[in-house]
């Protein structure tokens, strides 16, 4: 039997790569479409300013748009892309009414019973979920996937925890996308570049921190490890690349890590949203760039090159799809993988 799933924020830049990403999928059936009240009542074609390089699929276009109500939501589990001021109130209102909530909006991200799980880097955190439905009364659960330049990091990050990883710092360059729908139509930042991102950075330490913590069954411990990050918006539509600089206990050599990069083992099994290779290791020095590489292992995969003596290396990844909606559809693949779903 297919799982029933709603997408809150429906509309919005994420919202629409929830709606590419649910298409089609083996295990799950897009049965709401949820916005707000500007968007509630018209059809999913009339509401959703799609994107031009992809089209709009045929089994959501006529689909009704409801509002971000639970009851007037028919799903098992909903993926939410809403702004982080609204999934503050609205993702705890579907939780207690029942539903399993994979979240991409950073509201309840580093709260304490929420599970912040990327699939490849700390599946065991949704340990965390009984904790949560206990503490907080709840039928159903809130799970959240990280910010999506942490994300892009965390991958690259996991095989180097080998070699006694202590110190990271990054410069990100960040696509519009990133900053939803309004941000790409207005490209008002073409010959430019924008050298603050607000609380990003503040994400990317904190997160990459809960990320890597050790999940003892009640709490997680920080693991020793310090993080610095800056952040900024470039004019590129979709693909945030980072310049990373990893420092490690072990010295490992530029060898070594591209070695680390091509052993890395997922551990995902077979989840339908896995791409083939969760890191792609590029050996050509202007490799990888986000409009040749975004959409590797359909948009899934982390790339990463220019890996130099430091350590030092570049990572890039799709932002609304490894760093947004394709990293909460892997949650709850790996969800109902786990039986929680
Ligand atoms: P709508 O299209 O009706 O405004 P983006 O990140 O691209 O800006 O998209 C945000 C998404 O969240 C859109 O689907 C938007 O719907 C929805 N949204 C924004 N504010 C609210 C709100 N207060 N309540 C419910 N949904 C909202
Ligand atoms: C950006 N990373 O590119 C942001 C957008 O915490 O999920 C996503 C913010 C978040 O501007």
């Amino acid at each position: 039997e297919r799982i029933k799933a709603g997408v809150l924020g429906a509309t919005g830049a994420v919202g629409q790569r929830f709606i590419e990403a649910l298409t089609d999928h083996p295990w799950f059936e897009i049965t709401s479409l949820a916005a707000s009240e500007r968007s509630a009542g018209k059809t999913y074609e009339n509401a959703a300013n799609w994107r031009l390089d992809s089209q709009l699929p045929d089994e959501v276009k006529g689909k009704d748009v409801v509002p971000v109500d639970p009851s007037k939501v028919d799903a098992d589990v909903v993926f939410s892309a809403l702004p982080s001021s609204s999934a503050k109130t609205v993702e705890p209102e579907f939780a207690e009414a029942g539903f399993a909530v994979a979240s991409n909006a950073s509201s309840y991200r580093m709260e304490d019973d929420v599970p912040l799980v990327v699939p490849e880097v700390n599946p065991d955190h949704l340990g965390m979920i009984e904790q949560q439905q206990d503490n907080r009364n709840w039928d159903g659960y809130i799970i959240t996937n990280p910010n999506c330049s942490t994300i892009i990091m965390i991958v690259s990050l996991k095989p180097l925890l080998q070699f006694g990883l202590n110190n990271v710092n990054v410069a990100t360059m960040q696509a519009v996308s990133g900053a939803g729908f309004d941000g790409v139509s207005s490209m008002s930042i073409i010959d430019n570049i924008l050298p603050y991102i607000k609380t990003e950075e503040e994400k990317m330490e904190n997160e990459t921190l809960k990320l890597l913590g050790e999940f003892n069954g009640s709490e997680i411990l920080n693991p020793d490890i310090h993080v610095s990050s800056s952040c900024h918006r470039v004019p590129v539509l979709d693909g945030h690349t980072e310049a990373i600089w990893a420092g490690m206990d072990d010295n490992p050599t530029p060898e070594d890590v591209r070695q680390a990069f091509l052993d890395f083992d997922p551990g995902l099994e077979d989840l339908p949203s896995k791409p083939e290779n969760s890191l792609v290791v590029w050996d050509e020095p202007d490799r990888p760039q986000p409009r040749l590489d975004k959409n590797i292992g359909n948009g899934m995969a982390v790339n990463v090159g220019r890996i130099r003596e430091g350590i030092r290396y570049i990572a890039l990844g799709h932002n609304t799809i490894r760093g947004a909606a394709g990293a909460s559809v892997l949650n709850a693949e790996l969800l109902h993988k786990k039986g929680k779903l």
